[in-house]
Formats: C-alpha cells, structure tokens, sequence
C-alpha cells in the first residue's frame, strides 16, 4: 500500500517538473528531444552523427545523462556543440527536476534544437516525462530480437526507433525481419530506421526523418507564441 502511494507521488511530481520543463522549452522555442537505449546501443554514436549532419543548419545544445564520467559529453564538446553532463550517481535515468536544475547550465534561449540523452536503460528512462517535444529510441542489432518482447514500455512510447548495428547482423545471429516484426508487434506506427553508425548507412534517411520532424515542432512553437 505504502509502496502504491510512494510511486503516485514520485511520478506526480516528476509530472508536475515536466510541465515547468515544458513552459521552459516554449518559452524559449527550442525543440526538445529525448534519446532513449540500453547502454552500449548507439546514442552517443547516432548523436554524433546527427550533430555532424545538422550544426550547420540549426543551433544544437545537448545534455548528457550518465551514472559516472563526462565520457559522452565530452564526445559532443568536440564537436563544438555546447553540452552539460548530468551525473546521476547510482539512478538509472534521468528525471524532470534533473533536467531543469541543469538549465541554469545550459543557454535554452540561443538553442533551436536541445537533445538529451538518458541514461543507458531500457526500461525507466521511458516512465519519466522531461517535458520533451519528442522521444526516439535506438535498438542495436545484437541485443538479440526479443527485446520489444521483453521491455515493450519503451518502444511502445518511442516517436521512432533507430536500429543501429546493422553492419553486425551478419554477425549476430539474428534475422532483419525477426527484429523488425518485434519491433512492430508493439509499435505499429512509429517510423523505423536502420542504420550503422559505424558505416554510415542508413543515416540519410534518418536525418531527413529528423530534419523534417524538428522543422514541424518549431513551427508549431513558432505559431503558438505569435
Ligand atoms: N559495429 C558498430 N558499432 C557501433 C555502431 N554504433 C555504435 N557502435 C559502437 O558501440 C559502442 C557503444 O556506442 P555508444 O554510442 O557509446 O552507445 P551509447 O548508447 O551512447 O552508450 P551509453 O551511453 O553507455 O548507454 C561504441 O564502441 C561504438 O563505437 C554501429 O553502428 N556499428
Ligand atoms: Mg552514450
């Protein structure tokens, strides 16, 4: 019982930090994505590449959401994008009040696209709202095809699934197919995106994809302000 109104309580005010989150976000137009995976799955990786694709045509600001280490924003510093590392310490995903106490950090204002990347896990990151415009969630070719299966909460709630790693399906022992109807077993609508990070394929397409999705959402903000 007391568990049931512990939980309530958590998630209404993680509730309640988002929706200041979100008046941040329209306040200062900036769209906001939120990259979700288990660790190791590409993040990083498709961020770098997205960064790399779009910095010329966008202002781009990342948070980085990690246990330990400034490992990942140290990667997106290099690519001359601000970014701000939060370290959870010993929780396993990001949460709203995170997020906004590392606004004092971050210039929103100057930013036309803010991505966050959470935690590396494949099941609480997807239970807690930051507020975001947008969630898109990586899935890598060797996590093996039951993944949708076994952890649905974050593909069900993802606006798009990149499956990263394709350069290692020969590899893995797991059929394109079989990963691709898991995927849409519990997610019939998102778009999905293969991709290798390592060889680049694939990633046209997602850009695009994101591009476009990105231009949308600033319009809408754009209107809602006017
Ligand atoms: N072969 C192959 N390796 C990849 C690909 N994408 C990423 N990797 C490698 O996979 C490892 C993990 O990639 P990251 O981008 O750091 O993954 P992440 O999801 O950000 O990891 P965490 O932040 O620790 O959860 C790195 O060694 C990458 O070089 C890919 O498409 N193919
Ligand atoms: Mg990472």
């Amino acid at each position: 019982m007391h568990q049931i109104s512990l939980e309530t309580d958590i998630m209404g005010a993680n509730e309640e930090a988002a929706a200041h989150n979100r008046e941040s976000f329209d306040r200062a137009g900036v769209a906001v994505v939120n990259f979700m995976s288990a660790p190791g799955a590409g993040k990083t990786s498709l961020l770098e590449k997205t960064i790399e694709a779009l910095k010329g045509e966008m202002r781009i600001g990342v948070i980085e959401g990690d246990l330990m280490t400034t490992i990942d924003a140290d990667r997106i510093a290099a690519l001359g994008v601000p970014a701000h590392q939060i370290t959870t310490g010993s929780v396993c995903h990001l949460d709203a009040k995170m997020v906004h106490n590392s606004l004092h950090n971050l210039d929103i204002k100057g930013l036309d696209l803010l991505i966050i990347e959470n935690v590396g896990n494949l099941v609480c990151p997807a239970e807690f709202n930051l507020g975001e415009d947008l969630r898109v969630m990586v899935y890598s070719t060797v996590e093996g095809a039951e993944k949708p299966k076994k952890y649905p909460v974050m593909f069900h709630m993802t606006d798009a699934v990149v499956l990263n790693k394709i350069d290692l399906l020969p590899y893995s022992g797991v059929s394109f197919e079989e990963l691709h109807d898991n995927v849409r077993d519990v997610n019939p609508d998102a778009p999905l995106f293969p991709v290798s990070c390592r060889t680049g394929e694939g990633i046209d397409e997602w850009i695009a994809w994101f591009r476009t999705r990105i231009g949308e959402i600033r319009r809408k903000a754009d209107a809602a302000a006017a």
